[in-house]
């Protein structure tokens, strides 16, 4: 839930920054009548709007003739037409980028590569030709679980240009969670690597995936890339290594011409109940959404050094380091490790050095960057910085400002963007030469998306109030199901109101019609940028031998945004501890991940229920902020357990 600390922060929040005139000039879309006229455009007649872009964004081989096929929940964008996404990134833009740096790799111990598209298209060309070998074919699931190198990009453009299914694993995801994942997408072939760097020590990818086949995982081959080691492969016949795979192969590979609607890609990402979800990306309408906003949202021009931080593993990488970027045939850097690594000054040393002209990156690293102070920013000319953008969380004003001033020189334009896995696109930005922006704000639904602040009843809440945030009519970057769970693709987006995108978000409209984003309003957290199911994290504690019972919240942290707090009740017999808070801790590492993680556990004697036995989650989100609940109890079956829960505070 929101921070009400930061609700009141924006709500008095004034400050208004136009966009400066220079940029303007050069903008694609230059004014805020430009931007009503896009919109009115989009209202008036969204399938116009929408297969006039996809007929200047993408490269079809065959045309569509359908734009839209809606049968509430479920859309079919494009339905005739047939591309391919690797061709669309590589392919068409050869003639005349042949020799133009795709990627800008740097590895964390400072290894650095420059891949141009000729290179890149042929590196994706003889990997796919590799995959075929190994009886890859349209429609197969290709796992990926590598760290940020060029081959992770390589690896998804060779599945697309196969009309193989990719599914990214983040490297920072424990062999548990990747197992679990394989074997929901039914993964054939598994694309890894010995290990990445991070930190200045070696993330053992290799270790996982092996500790993760020793369940059944359905997968037959396991390729494994050089990063780390000295090449030797585990024993067993599964195990293959990468150079001796593309070893040979032709650099040609004749691309799958793929319907609009054929699936793309399956991410998993955490929702309010359960497992993660498998959310389901197809081709055409996900590529065609990705190139406009690419190029709208940052503005890309020919010239643009354009780095985007995230990992492959999230969506913001899919989206916005891989397809988005090369679609619109600029240079994309590539940056392995951790931003402090070996000292605070990385990121700004990477941007004086390749003359990053757009940076996009999470609130989180924004945050942690100011507690380093600006010294390390001082020390390196960013200059070549036109544009900022943020992605992941809410940013907090303060941090905005800090970002815009001190990294950004007061020059930049700042873009906050909101969006999700399953929107597979920005939704929510300033488009840069047009919105005036306020710090803390995403401002405006970019055209053509009817993101929309409602009540439970669907009506339109009043401005300057808080609700919750649907996207009330279909688009082309959609997610179009959940992967084996159609029914749950239902229940969880489209049940709150029938036929509505149910985004999880709260939000608010300020008297401006501005959109600020509020938090979750369920049980998905947000923990530095990255997104947890309180859920998962519940389920990996019950999976303790010592564990009865777990509730696991949010609490507001100035850095993370959130941290996670654990209550925990131990089975008989059991005596709490630091050392066994420790072994839980590192329990849930091992069967999620280290990110999720519990800030802070707290052994409690019970867990405050309703009389039917639901935990009281809003409870403890009190508890673990040491605030003094107003919040109705009536409800509470035994009042003692609060009281105790609190005495455990003091
Ligand atoms: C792209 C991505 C989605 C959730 C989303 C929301 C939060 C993302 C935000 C933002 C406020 C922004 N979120 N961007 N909240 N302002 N600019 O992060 O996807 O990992 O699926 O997370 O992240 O809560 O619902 P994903």
């Amino acid at each position: 839930m929101a921070d009400t600390q930061e609700i009141v922060s924006v709500l008095t929040e004034s400050r208004v920054f136009p966009p400066p005139a220079k940029f303007s000039q050069r903008a694609h879309i230059r004014s805020m009548e430009d931007y009503q006229r896009l919109w009115d455009e989009a209202e008036k007649d969204p399938r116009k709007y929408w297969g006039d872009r996809a007929r200047e964004e993408l490269f079809w081989k065959e045309p569509f003739q359908t734009v839209l096929d809606w049968k509430p929940p479920h859309a079919r964008w494009f339905v005739e037409g047939k591309t391919n996404l690797a061709y669309n990134c590589l392919d068409r833009h050869l003639p005349k980028l042949k020799d133009k740096p795709a990627i800008l790799f740097e590895g964390e111990p400072g290894d650095r590569r420059a891949i141009t598209y000729g290179e890149l298209s042929q590196q994706v060309n003889r990997l796919a030709n590799g995959l075929k070998s190994l009886g890859v074919k349209k429609g197969d699931r290709v796992g990926i679980y590598l760290p940020m190198v060029p081959e992770a990009a390589v690896a998804m453009l060779a599945c697309a240009r196969l009309g193989a299914v990719h599914s990214v694993v983040f490297g920072g995801f424990s062999a548990e969670a990747l197992q679990e994942r394989m074997k929901d997408a039914g993964v054939k072939v598994l694309l890894t690597a010995d290990g990445g760097w991070r930190k200045g020590a070696v993330v053992p990818l290799m270790k996982n995936v092996e500790a993760a086949l020793t369940h059944a995982t359905g997968i037959e081959k396991v390729v494994v890339l050089t990063r780390t080691g000295d090449g030797k492969l585990p024993e067993g016949p599964k195990f293959l290594a990468w150079d001796a795979l593309v070893k040979g192969q032709s650099d040609t590979c004749e691309p799958e011409w793929v319907e609009s609607e054929h699936p793309l890609f399956i991410l998993y990402t955490s929702g309010s109940t359960g497992k993660p979800k498998g959310v389901l990306h197809t081709t055409a309408g996900y590529a065609m959404n990705t190139s406009l906003t690419t190029r709208w949202v940052f503005d890309l021009r020919e010239d643009d050094v354009y780095w985007c931080t995230a990992d492959v593993g999230w969506v913001t990488g899919h989206s916005y380091v891989v397809y988005g970027p090369l679609m619109n045939g600029v240079t994309t850097v590539l940056y392995e490790g951790a931003p402090t690594q070996p000292g605070p000054d990385r990121f700004w040393d990477i941007i004086e050095r390749y003359k990053v002209s757009i940076l996009y990156t999470a609130p989180t690293a924004i945050r942690a960057f100011m507690r380093l102070g600006d010294g390390p920013v001082k020390q390196h000319d960013l200059s070549s910085l036109r544009l900022l953008g943020s992605v992941g969380e809410p940013i907090n004003p303060e941090a905005w400002m800090w970002y815009r001033d001190v990294i950004g020189g007061g020059r930049c334009p700042v873009v906050d963007t909101w969006w999700q896995t399953e929107t597979g696109c920005i939704m929510v930005s300033p488009l840069p030469g047009a919105t005036p922006t306020k710090p803390g704000s995403a401002t405006f639904p970019l055209p053509g998306i009817h993101a929309e602040i409602l009540d439970r009843d669907g009506k339109r809440v009043p401005r300057g109030q808080g609700g919750l945030l649907f996207v009330t009519k279909p688009w082309p970057s959609m997610l179009r199901t959940v992967y084996g769970d159609p029914e749950r693709y239902v229940n969880t987006y489209f049940s709150e109101l029938p036929g509505m995108y149910f985004t999880g978000d709260g939000a608010r409209t300020d008297a401006d019609g501005y959109v600020w984003l509020m938090g979750r309003v369920d049980d998905v957290v947000n923990v530095a940028g990255h997104r947890l199911g309180t859920a998962e994290v519940e389920s990996a504690l019950v999976a303790h031998a010592k564990v009865a019972e777990a509730a696991v919240v949010g609490r507001p942290d100035d850095l993370k945004g959130t941290a996670l707090v654990a209550f925990v009740t131990l089975k008989q017999g059991n005596a709490p501890s630091d050392a066994l808070k420790k072994e839980l801790a590192t329990h849930v590492g091992k069967e999620i991940g280290a990110i999720a993680r519990p800030d802070e556990i707290r052994f409690a004697e019970g867990l405050p229920k309703t009389r039917s036995g639901k935990i009281m989650r809003r409870l403890l989100r009190d508890v673990a902020a040491g605030n003094h609940s107003t919040q109705d109890t009536t409800t509470l079956e035994d009042l003692n357990v609060l009281a105790a829960l609190r005495q455990n505070d003091e």
